[in-house]
């Protein structure tokens, strides 16, 4: 049974990861004083299934991405009481990275220096009014594209390629960010390191792909387990887990919890059935930097190989 589920929620995580956003999943803000124009570009975005959103000056689109952190795309008039296309430019990057948002700039004015001004203000890209309905969907579209791939590639660089966790290079990032903010408030960051015991013997008995087989099947229940937490795959056979500001006894309780599932239900991970068990070492602050806490961890986890394996150590 764990085997059948295991093996559908690694599919959806493969997906996931793989999965090329549609027409529909894109938010596109279109800014414009004119209501007709905003009409008009509207409907070019829902013919082509875009979701739309509009503003009728800068500062209603400011506060609409405020309010909606998903839109992608801003498409945005120039010539507009308050605030100018341009100067709307400039907060939105004041705001927020271009790897993350789009903006075309679009008028119908008559000056050349136009473009040049929403590029130079940290738009993408520029139409000029009346533009053709192709050129429209041209740009829209390598403008996405490039969002997109921005995002896989992001995706990527912190998932591990084997069993979809988070890799050590995330989880070193957003441990490092965690523990900044517990400092301020002296609280106590921890972390577990988990090792899988004898997992060379898995390797040499029954393969590499078996072995490969129950690395997978142990990370989606562990993922599942810490869904709370901080996950990640540290390298090999080892994994970690951070606890934000937590209650000691509270994270070795679950840590228990876990060492003893999979002590009882190890067998359901790979075909072979094979049984196998962990070993888990845990450090607590007062300390608030990743490498030592993980090097306390690191040190439980020697503590808990020697003293026999399938324990944890505090
Ligand atoms: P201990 O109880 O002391 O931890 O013993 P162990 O055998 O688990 O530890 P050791 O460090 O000696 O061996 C870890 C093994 O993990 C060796 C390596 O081939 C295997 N391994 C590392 N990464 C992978 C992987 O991605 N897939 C597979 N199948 N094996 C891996
Ligand atoms: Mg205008
Ligand atoms: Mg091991
Ligand atoms: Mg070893
Ligand atoms: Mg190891």
């Amino acid at each position: 049974y764990i085997i059948k589920e295991n093996k559908q929620a690694y599919q959806y995580l493969e997906k996931q990861l793989l999965r090329l956003p549609r027409n529909e999943d894109i938010k596109v803000l279109v800014v414009d004083d004119s209501a007709p124009t905003r009409h008009y570009i509207c409907s070019l975005l829902t013919r082509h299934k875009y979701q739309t959103l509009q503003a009728e000056d800068g500062k209603e689109a400011l506060a609409m991405l405020e309010a909606a952190p998903d839109i992608s795309v801003i498409i945005t008039d120039n010539e507009m009481p308050n605030m100018n296309g341009d100067e709307l430019c400039t907060e939105i990057r004041r705001l927020y990275n271009n790897d993350e948002k789009a903006i075309i700039g679009i008028s119908g004015a008559d000056s050349s220096d136009l473009s040049t001004l929403f590029l130079k203000n940290g738009a993408n890209d520029y139409l000029h009014k009346p533009f053709n309905s192709e050129e429209f969907y041209c740009r829209l579209s390598q403008n996405v594209d490039m969002l997109t791939l921005i995002a896989t590639i992001k995706k990527q660089a912190n998932t591990d390629y084997l069993t979809k966790l988070p890799n050590r290079r995330y989880f070193f990032e957003e441990a490092r960010k965690s523990l900044k903010k517990i400092e301020l408030d002296e609280g106590n960051g921890a972390l577990a390191m988990l090792d899988i015991d004898h997992f060379k013997a898995i390797n040499d008995t029954y393969g590499h792909d078996i072995g490969d087989e129950v690395l997978k099947g142990l990370s989606i229940c562990f993922s599942k387990y810490f869904k709370k937490y901080l996950v990640a795959r540290l390298g090999g056979e080892e994994f970690a887990v951070y606890f934000a500001d937590t209650d000691k006894q509270e994270a070795l309780k679950r840590l228990e919890g876990f060492r003893y599932f999979i002590e009882t239900n190890s067998q359901e991970f790979s075909k072979a059935k094979i049984k196998f068990t962990l070993s888990i070492g845990f450090s607590i602050g007062p300390v608030y930097q990743i490498d030592e806490l993980l090097k306390q961890a690191d040190l439980k986890l020697y503590d808990a190989k020697e003293s026999g394996r399938n324990r944890v150590v505090s």
